[in-house]
């Protein structure tokens, strides 16, 4: 049985892994051989991911899916579904299957295009638990104890302060350095992980001989911290109950009733000042939504008060997650097509932090006995 493939059809950027699975013999379907091909990689490497330990909220959306999608063509993209880290806080197993597969149709929804970049559940690369624990050996205690996340998870979570919160930064840094990121898309809140993990890094390549290339952090100017609704001195996060949180899926009367309900203040009006938690809040989702600056939003509502205010950011918001849902429906319908995207994003994923994995045993010292 013959298939004719044209691999002139195939559009595969410089950089980029390819996975073709040829099927054949009786049947068709019995047979896979996966053949990889690598083009030279020239673009910067870009890594990044998600917990899906939740619906998705605009937190996430704003200060980093909506980027991610922004920089597909431009940089070699890795985008996990960080599942490894979602363990590290209890999760129902039936929700977190459920959370991956929908995490990954929001993704898609989002303009995450797999032929462009790697879609990947963290937990199908084993590399990452393998490099995460040799970097624990690099990770002092000192610097773990200043993780201002670590503080602020277990005092949330109280009863399960587990060593997997402790050591997450290092996870994370193994997420990153396995692939030779040059750039980590981040909102405000991950940048002292960032600096660990270029910590981690450089003292690994001095102790050794380069290994790893030191990541930067791509922070985007709106949407990078995007705070609660109902506390915006604290950051909007998956797991807050009430009205807090915006999340992707909620529906527009459900997004509008909790913009209406967002904590502001009394002085009444419509400008970004210290100490304006609230209203400074709803202006950078706005801004983000919109696209205006602070000074055209303070110009549009000048004389208006907070009630108009809200109204409009709770339309834009609607309207821009409306048209994600619709795709995520979409998606959400299509199993198998995901499922597929999955197994290929970890082979090809795997593929990559191999690579770098093999180096760092070598480095370390660990016996192959096939070499
Ligand atoms: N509120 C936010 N504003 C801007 N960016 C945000 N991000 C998350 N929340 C905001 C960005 O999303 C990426 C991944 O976040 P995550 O959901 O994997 O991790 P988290 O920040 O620990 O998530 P939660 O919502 O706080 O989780 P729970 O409630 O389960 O503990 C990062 O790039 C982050 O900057």
């Amino acid at each position: 049985m013959c298939y004719n493939t044209k691999y002139s059809d195939i559009n595969l950027s410089q950089g980029q892994v390819l996975v073709v699975s040829i099927r054949f013999g009786p049947g068709a379907e019995r047979y896979e051989v996966p053949i990889i091909m690598e083009m030279n990689e020239t673009k910067k490497v870009v890594l990044s991911g998600i917990q899906p330990s939740g619906t998705l909220t605009l937190g996430n959306y704003l200060g980093a899916l909506r980027n991610w999608v922004k920089v597909q063509d431009e940089y070699l993209c890795y985008y996990m579904l960080a599942d490894l880290h979602a363990i590290t806080v209890r999760q129902v197993p039936a929700d977190l299957r459920q959370n991956c597969f929908k995490t990954a149709a929001i993704y898609l929804a989002a303009g995450i295009d797999p032929n462009k970049s790697t879609l990947f559940l963290q937990s199908m690369v084993p590399a990452h638990s393998q490099l995460g624990w040799v970097l624990d050996c690099y990770a002092m205690m000192g610097e773990l104890n200043r993780m201002t996340q670590f503080k602020d998870k277990s005092a949330r979570h109280a009863d399960n302060i587990n060593g997997g919160l402790y050591t997450y930064p290092v996870l994370m840094a193994a997420d990153i350095l396995l692939y030779q990121a040059d750039l980590v898309p981040v909102g405000n809140d991950q940048l002292q992980h960032l600096e660990l993990t270029r910590d981690i890094a450089t003292r690994f390549n001095h102790a050794y001989s380069d290994t790893f290339k030191i990541p930067k952090g791509l922070t985007s100017e709106t949407g990078a911290r995007i705070m609660s609704l109902s506390d915006p001195t604290k950051k909007m996060s998956k797991s807050e109950t009430g009205d807090g949180t915006i999340f992707m899926l909620d529906s527009k009367d459900v997004v509008i009733r909790k913009i209406r309900k967002a904590v502001t203040d009394s002085d009444g009006e419509v400008r970004y000042a210290e100490g304006k938690y609230g209203i400074n809040n709803l202006m950078s989702i706005y801004s983000a939504v919109t696209g205006k600056t602070f000074e055209e939003i303070e110009s549009e509502f000048a004389g208006k008060g907070y009630g108009d205010f809200k109204s409009a950011v709770g339309e834009a918001v609607a309207d821009e997650l409306a048209v994600l849902q619709n795709e995520y429906q979409h998606y959400m319908s299509d199993k198998a097509y995901i499922n597929q995207i999955l197994i290929e994003g970890a082979e090809k994923a795997s593929y990559v932090a191999r690579k770098t994995l093999s180096k760092v045993y070598r480095k370390v010292g660990f016996y192959d006995p096939a070499k």
